[in-house]
């Protein structure tokens, strides 16, 4: 049984990685391919336990703790679903993986890179995506999406300007550092155009 791959989609807020991870989804699923939808931080039962306490806009975490409960997350999610899927040979399309955590917390937290690379190396048992897709989008423009959605903002959601062009620019070092594994797309196009960029990405693979 070949191993699946494992896609990862990236990128700021409202940029449309959910969407688009539905999307791919339905087209993978169309070409015959076992494929399964996970998110970060979730996913599995823990995990999602995980994501309601470090999204809780009340809480104050320190940065340090927001990087490793980023990491405990993923880590579960690679132990309970992750591992077992990509070994039964079914393709995982995941919403946000380390690199967020690189971006978030790395930059935006300003933790630096190298130091969040290394609790994820530990987290992950060094499990790499096979296609990366980054979603670049203004901030502003993918906040006003975020916002016009019902929910309330969450914790990060809630941070200034500058910190989100802190993590939209350590997404373009990272896509510019390993451009076998990320490709950038241009999220300011409609859903249809963006999904055609990504299957266009990933079409090596296929
Ligand atoms: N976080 C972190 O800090 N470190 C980590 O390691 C991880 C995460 C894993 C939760 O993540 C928070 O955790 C997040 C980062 C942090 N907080 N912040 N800030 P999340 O992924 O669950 O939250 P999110 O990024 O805020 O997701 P989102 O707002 O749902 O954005 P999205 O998935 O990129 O967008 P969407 O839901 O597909 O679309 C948003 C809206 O835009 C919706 O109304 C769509 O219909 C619309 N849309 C989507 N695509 C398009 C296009 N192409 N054109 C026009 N309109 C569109």
């Amino acid at each position: 049984m070949p191993r699946g791959r494992l896609i990862t989609i990236e990128g700021l807020d409202g940029a449309g990685k959910t969407t688009l991870a539905g999307g791919l989804a339905e087209a993978l699923t169309q070409r015959g391919i076992e494929v399964s939808v996970l998110r970060e931080p979730g996913g599995v039962h823990v995990a999602e336990r995980l994501r309601a306490l470090v999204t809780e806009p009340g809480l104050a975490i320190g940065a340090r703790a927001e990087a490793l409960l980023y990491a405990a997350a993923r880590a579960q999610l690679v132990e309970e679903a992750l591992d077992p899927l990509l070994h039964a040979g079914s393709w995982v399309v995941l919403d946000r993986f380390v690199d967020s955590s690189l971006a978030y917390q790395g930059a935006g937290r300003a933790l630096g890179i190298e130091p969040v690379r290394s609790i994820n190396e530990f987290a992950t048992s060094g499990l790499s995506p096979d296609r990366t897709l980054i979603l670049t989008i203004d901030p502003p423009l993918g906040r006003s999406r975020s916002r016009a959605r019902a929910n309330p903002l969450d914790r990060l959601e809630r941070e200034d300007d500058a910190f989100f062009e802190r993590i939209a620019r350590a997404y373009a070092e990272l896509a510019a550092a390993e451009p076998e594994r990320i490709r950038t797309i241009d999220a300011s196009q409609g859903p249809d155009q963006v999904l055609e960029a990504a299957l266009a990405a990933i079409r090596d693979l296929l």
